[in-house]
């Protein structure tokens, strides 16, 4: 190797010889699926969801998929799904096209490189990638990345509509089909006081085998939470998440402190050095792992690494993701040690249809992926085609 050859390296982090098997394509199309109720969520509700799909083709003809997906275009996070299809098409597809398929970490160091951020996009790559080399391995993403130690995963439902009746109608519904044993109410878009005494309401309706969790998606301040956590705690609400802006780490960590009811953090946990801020301040006694914060599969277990380490436990997150990201969550969330607050991996769920031809099961309040090397996920094209935003 000469002086220019190992400079390359050092630049790219790539081996510079030519590689035997190579990345040629990547089509993203931006999809729209009508949600089955409106689901409103303290910034945003959402009556369609809007994922960018990814196909990443390779030169030995494997195909790989992958999905960037957000929640309530740019009111959830810092990516709008056509940023994420633009930041795909304009800057990571010239960067990775002719680059070595087969070393999925080689083509995401070299991406996290020139890309700052956008993490919600990286996602959809590293998911494409790992799901192109699983199937050129014949073997599943979860056993790429270390292996499954769980089959099936824990799934609870959202109750989001809005209307308390109806939230505990369709709570009741779903466990008596055994679909779900454990609810989160998202709250935060009214008053304080009527959104604990509607909690309240509904968990001492669902009854006390219920487990029942609230997202306050960063609705309150500190001293707001602080008087109605109590409240919530003396309820008996089981979790309490994100209750105040995700950049209060250290009011998070006097929350976790004071109260006795779990504080997990959501939005103030998306990257590995949040993670570990987040760790030595004790800000959550749980996290929420979602990969799209986290910029991938891989990240997503660095990020469980770290609260393993500071006894914080963990719980698998959802941006809300079609099929697609669904089970790449699903094969990550496979492979961790602990999950002791489950999963809320529904988003197919919330979804009129589908575009694939292998979806989810869902029974006995668990998700089961299907089988089959990477993803275990076959796209329908004619889906595609008729959910594929057309303007
Ligand atoms: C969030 O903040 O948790 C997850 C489930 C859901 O309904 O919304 C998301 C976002
Ligand atoms: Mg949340």
């Amino acid at each position: 190797m000469d002086l220019t050859e190992i400079q390359k390296e050092q630049q790219n982090g790539v081996t510079p010889q030519t590689p035997k098997v190579t990345i040629d394509r990547i089509e993203t199309t931006i999809v729209e699926l009508p949600t089955i109720r409106p689901h409103k969520l303290s910034m945003a509700v959402m009556n369609i969801q809007t994922m960018v799909i990814i196909r990443l083709f390779c030169s030995d003809d494997t195909e790989g998929l992958g999905e960037a997906t957000t929640i309530g275009g740019m009111s959830y996070g810092p990516e709008s799904p056509e940023g994420m299809k633009l930041t795909i098409d304009k800057y990571i597809a010239p960067l990775i096209l002719g680059k070595d398929a087969t070393n999925v970490g080689a083509v995401m160091h070299l991406i996290n490189q020139y890309v700052k951020g956008n993490t919600f996009a990286k996602n959809g790559i590293e998911t494409a990638l790992l799901d192109a080399q699983g199937k050129r391995l014949n073997l599943p993403i979860s056993k790429l990345i270390g292996g499954a130690i769980r089959e099936e995963l824990p799934v609870l439902w959202v109750l989001a509509s809005g209307d308390t009746d109806k939230d505990i109608e369709e709570g009741k519904r779903l466990i008596a089909e055994k679909r779900h044993n454990t609810f989160k109410i998202k709250i935060g878009r009214n008053h304080p006081q009527v959104d604990v005494d509607r909690v309240s309401r509904i968990k001492k309706e669902l009854g006390n085998d219920i487990k029942v969790t609230v997202d306050v998606n960063q609705a309150w301040n500190e001293s707001t939470a602080k008087k109605y956590i109590q409240q919530l705690q003396d309820n008996g609400i089981d979790l309490i998440e994100q209750p105040i802006a995700q950049d209060n780490w250290d009011g998070l960590s006097r929350l976790t402190d004071f109260f006795e009811v779990p504080i997990m953090a959501d939005e103030a946990v998306a990257t590995v050095r949040d993670a570990f801020r987040l760790a030595q301040n004790r800000g959550g006694s749980v996290f929420a792992l979602k990969i799209a914060k986290a910029g991938g599969l891989i990240n997503t277990q660095k990020i469980a690494g770290i609260a393993d380490g500071a006894d914080i436990a963990l719980y698998g997150g959802t941006m809300l993701e079609g099929t697609i990201g669904t089970a790449a969550s699903a094969h990550v969330f496979q492979t961790l040690n602990t999950l002791s607050w489950g999963t809320e991996l529904f988003g197919p769920l919330l979804l009129v249809d589908d575009i694939v031809k292998t979806p989810i099961k869902y029974e006995n309040c668990a998700l089961k992926l299907p089988e089959g090397p990477g993803l275990g996920i076959e796209l329908d094209m004619n889906q595609v085609n008729k959910y594929q935003r057309k303007n």
